[in-house]
């Protein structure tokens, strides 16, 4: 019985912003667990082929889509030529995103724009194109990446903070709107991890290290493979009666108000 809760052998996932960092994790993640995953990424056609041999060294079979998840009509032709040449989304990982650390009262409104068009509205535009043959199929998994920064404000992340904000509601409306197809409709809030977004306030001797190690009370960066549980977990049935929640991958963060830093 355990062994079907969490097979999702044969299954297609599309892991938006898959070529590197958590995305690449959790894409690692549902691979090793049998998925085909579709790898995204909309830099460049090498930094897609050198992330699809690293799949495929890894065992998992991989295809690689060069697409701006921003770009409505770049998103239907893809969806379209994955479902042509792959086959039908399974999984959508809503996770590609950026970040721009600015004082808001010193932040551009266009940059502030393109933190909520990549992050809030790109999984909306994905998700539209890709839940239409779940609700015809009856069936489908969505997974959003959220944040520490759905729940808490931060100095400087203040866009970044409402567009991840904004993404715990459009979870919860995307499962008031499509469970009923049988399309569970998730996320994952990841803590603080150790990755190229987070290299700039992790550099060693940096205050928000210490800052973040104190803060939470697993006392460490987490590690980009400990999301893989919880994606597997919400992509496969063992959470076919699981929507509109976020599952808190944080190391505690988020248990605790933290501690004067006398206290053990
Ligand atoms: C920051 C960090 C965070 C983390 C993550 C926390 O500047 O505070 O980059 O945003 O990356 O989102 O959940």
């Amino acid at each position: 019985m355990s062994q079907t809760l969490f097979d999702i052998q044969g299954k297609v996932a599309l892991v938006t912003g898959s070529t590197h960092g958590l995305g690449m994790a959790m894409a690692m993640g549902l691979g090793k667990a049998g998925a085909t995953i579709i790898v995204n990424g909309n830099s460049s056609q090498e930094k897609i082929d050198s992330a699809v041999a690293e799949y495929r060294k890894a065992g998992i079979t991989a295809v690689g889509y060069k697409f701006n998840v921003a770009d409505e009509l770049q998103v239907i032709e893809a969806i379209k030529k994955i479902e042509t040449e792959v086959g039908v989304i399974d999984i959508l990982v809503n996770n590609a995103g950026i970040i721009k650390r600015t004082p808001l009262v010193d932040m551009e409104v266009a940059d502030f724009k393109q933190v909520v068009d990549i992050d809030l509205i790109s999984p909306f535009i994905v998700s539209k194109h890709v839940v239409r043959g779940m609700m015809e199929r009856k069936q489908g998994k969505i997974i959003n990446i959220c944040s520490m920064m759905s729940e808490l404000g931060r100095n400087t992340v203040g866009a970044y903070a409402a567009a991840k904000g904004g993404l715990v509601m459009l979870t919860k409306n995307m499962a008031t709107e499509w469970a009923r197809f049988n399309i569970q409709i998730n996320g994952i809030g990841p803590g603080y991890f150790a990755t190229s977004q987070t290299e700039p306030i992790r550099v060693d001797g940096h205050p928000f290290n210490d800052f973040i190690v104190n803060r939470t009370p697993a006392k460490k960066w987490g590690n980009p493979d400990d999301l893989a549980g919880a994606a597997i977990f919400l992509a496969s049935k063992a959470s076919d009666f699981v929507n509109g929640h976020i599952l808190y991958v944080d190391g505690g963060i988020l248990a605790t108000i933290g501690k004067p830093s006398n206290e053990e």
